[in-house]
């Protein structure tokens, strides 16, 4: 391992901006409503996100009955099946984990950890939440119009969305449309925040290579989402054209119920392209925030510093990069040039190099760690089985030859829900257990955290492995029943029956959850401002939980990278990134360190 000295401050340059005028609260209406603290916006977000989420749980539920009990339920129609796997599939990717990712953790985490007293435009920060809140109340509203909500799959393709043949082609559609619009125009607001506060708040001597990669993951996935959102944009908004005003952007000339429309010469393939340049990027805006929050959790409950952070950084940039090349691999199945395949084939493939790299890396950091198994670390080690377990599926999908039989099967259900569903909903869980204590001031149950852990990995695991095997048997996506088709065996229904008992009893026992997170929130043990004895800035705060400002009068001033832990002749296991090499409690009982700390970051 390469040693060096540490630089003095002034040998970075400084990256601190003027000190801001904050806008202080004066009235409850303007700290807890109308506030424009970003921590106060990011407990905003979450809870809108987890409210909605909740409904597309209780969504799945209705679809796992219908699928498990396929003569049971009167009342989930055909119909009404397509509208709740399109409500849920939306939610769950747009709503909730886009939204909880970086509206919720970005918020809260980017100015805490490169020390910032909050975003730069607290104000358009605060707007960005109410937008976000209308975007979510508009598609719930869709719920109440006639005909419902849309039921055109959440990949909206026309020319079937907005015939009269889909459900909630009336009003359902155009509330979906108007909703995600309004997403993006809110999501654009909290979007430049993050990105300018990243490259102008942070404090003196945090350097880019010096931040968290907590940081890094919501950095990037915010850029990824600034260029690809827009894409989905004009493609609400074209389509809102075409269903609205007549004109023909993806409609080509069709016969609807044996009647010619005024539709012609649009390109519903144009639709397919403008959606997954943006579908296949958001797969990644999800996925970066994970990685970085996994690899501070495992650097932080492992005792050890992250392996090959440069390498960790590059590969989040990478990653982000090579997802705009790799849309159509969900297009395999519409006529597409063979040639054209083969390019997307092979840049889908090209994307697993970076990324096993990342979880070697990982490895690299739990090898001889000194490795806590506490409730973070759990659903981190979890995450990174996952998102494995997910990938090496992709790897299947992403070869046109073997997707191209599996297309539109419950293994692509399944190897979706491994790697953007479960994966992400685990490196939430963990990363909630792990800032809990720094939000609300207390420590949760760890016994109630343990059991919710076993029972949510555990569950996610058979509710998922089986579609798995469903999907090879060519059990079909996107079907209310199976019916009496030949070539799909009796047990498949056995199967699916013992699917959705196991979905709907752990969705249940996401009560255990809550119920920590409310009832330790105000009775849970009093935590001290780090328990986890952390490195990073968020930890060192002067007040627990953090006061509006975050810091006091003083800036925190950063003298080293993120991940001193376990330094070789420091009294203590960790060496906060605040605290200058001079100053550093050895072993010896004195002060200052004999061997410099390591840093191959720099
Ligand atoms: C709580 C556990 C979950 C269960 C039991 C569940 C169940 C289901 C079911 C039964 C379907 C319909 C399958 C079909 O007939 O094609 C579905 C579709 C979908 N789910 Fe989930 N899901 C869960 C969580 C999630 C999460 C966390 C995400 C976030 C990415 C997600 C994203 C989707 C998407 C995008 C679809 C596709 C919708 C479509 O085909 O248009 N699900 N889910
Ligand atoms: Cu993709």
């Amino acid at each position: 391992m390469t040693y060096f000295v540490p630089t003095a401050v002034e040998d970075v340059a400084p990256a601190e901006v003027a000190e801001v005028d904050l806008y202080h609260p004066k009235s409850f209406v303007t700290k807890y409503i109308f506030s424009q603290d970003a921590k106060v916006i990011a407990i905003q977000y979450s809870f809108t996100a987890i409210a909605i989420g909740l409904v597309a749980l209780v969504l799945s539920w209705l679809m796992r009955l219908q699928l498990g009990f396929p003569d049971s339920f009167d009342f989930i129609s055909a119909e009404a099946y397509y509208q709740f796997i399109t409500m849920h599939g939306m939610i769950m990717v747009i709503y909730l984990l886009t939204a909880l990712f970086l509206g919720g953790f970005g918020n809260y985490l980017i100015p805490l950890m490169v020390g910032a007293r909050d975003m730069v435009f607290p104000y358009v920060n605060m707007l960005s939440y109410w937008i976000y809140l209308l975007a979510v109340l508009v598609l719930v509203s869709s719920l109440f119009v006639p005909g419902g909500p849309t039921g055109a799959g959440w990949t909206l393709y026309p020319p079937q969305s907005i015939l009269s043949g889909t459900p909630g082609s009336e009003g359902g559609i155009i509330l979906m449309l108007v909703s995600l619009a309004l997403f993006i125009v809110g999501f654009t607001m909290g979007g430049l925040n993050y990105v300018v506060t990243v490259l102008q708040a942070r404090t003196r001597g945090m350097s880019l290579m010096r931040m968290p990669l907590t940081v890094w993951g919501i950095f990037v996935a915010t850029i990824l989402a600034l260029l690809a959102f827009p894409a989905l944009f004009v493609g609400a908004v074209m389509m809102m054209l075409d269903k609205l005003l007549g004109t023909s952007f993806f409609m080509p000339a069709i016969v609807e119920f044996g009647e010619l429309r005024d539709y012609d010469g649009g390109s519903p393939l144009l639709f397919q392209h403008l959606f997954w340049f943006f579908g296949h990027p958001e797969v990644y805006i999800v996925a970066l925030p994970g990685f970085g929050i996994v690899s501070d959790l495992l650097a932080t409950h492992a005792r050890r510093n992250i392996f090959g952070y440069r390498m960790m950084v590059w590969a989040i940039v990478i990653i982000g990069g090579l997802s705009f090349v790799v849309w159509a691999h969900h297009m395999y199945v519409s006529g597409m040039n063979p040639y054209f395949g083969f390019f997307f084939a092979t840049t889908t493939l090209i994307i697993a190099v970076p990324t096993a790299l990342k979880v070697y890396n990982w490895i690299l950091t739990l090898w001889r760690g000194n490795i806590h198994l506490t409730i973070p670390m759990l659903f981190a080690i979890a995450f990174i089985v996952t998102f494995v377990n997910g990938g090496i599926t992709g790897l299947f999908l992403g070869n046109a030859v073997v997707d191209i039989p599996l297309s539109d099967t419950m293994f692509v259900v399944a190897h979706f829900h491994m790697v953007m569903g479960v994966a992400p909903i685990l490196v939430i869980f963990g990363a909630i257990y792990h800032w809990f204590p720094k939000i609300t001031g207390r420590m949760f149950n760890q016994t109630l955290g343990q059991i919710h852990f076993w029972i949510t990995f555990l569950g996610a695991y058979s509710i998922f492995l089986p579609l798995h095997y469903l999907g090879f048997l060519g059990v079909p996506r996107r079907y209310y029943e199976m019916g009496d088709t030949l070539f799909i065996p009796d047990s498949a229904q056995t199967l699916n029956a013992f699917v959705s008992v196991v979905a709907l009893t752990v969705g249940v026992a996401q009560v255990i959850f809550l119920f920590n997170m409310i009832w330790s929130a105000y009775k849970g043990k009093k935590a001290d401002s780090n328990p986890w004895r952390a490195t990073t800035l968020e930890w060192q705060t002067p007040e627990t939980p953090p006061g509006h400002g975050n810091w006091g009068p003083e800036l925190p001033v950063v003298y080293r990278w993120a991940y001193d832990y376990s330094v070789p002749g420091a009294k203590e296991d960790f060496i906060p990134q605040n605290v200058p090499q001079e100053e550093v409690p050895n072993a010896e009982g004195g002060v200052g360190l004999a061997v410099p700390a390591a840093h191959p970051a720099e």
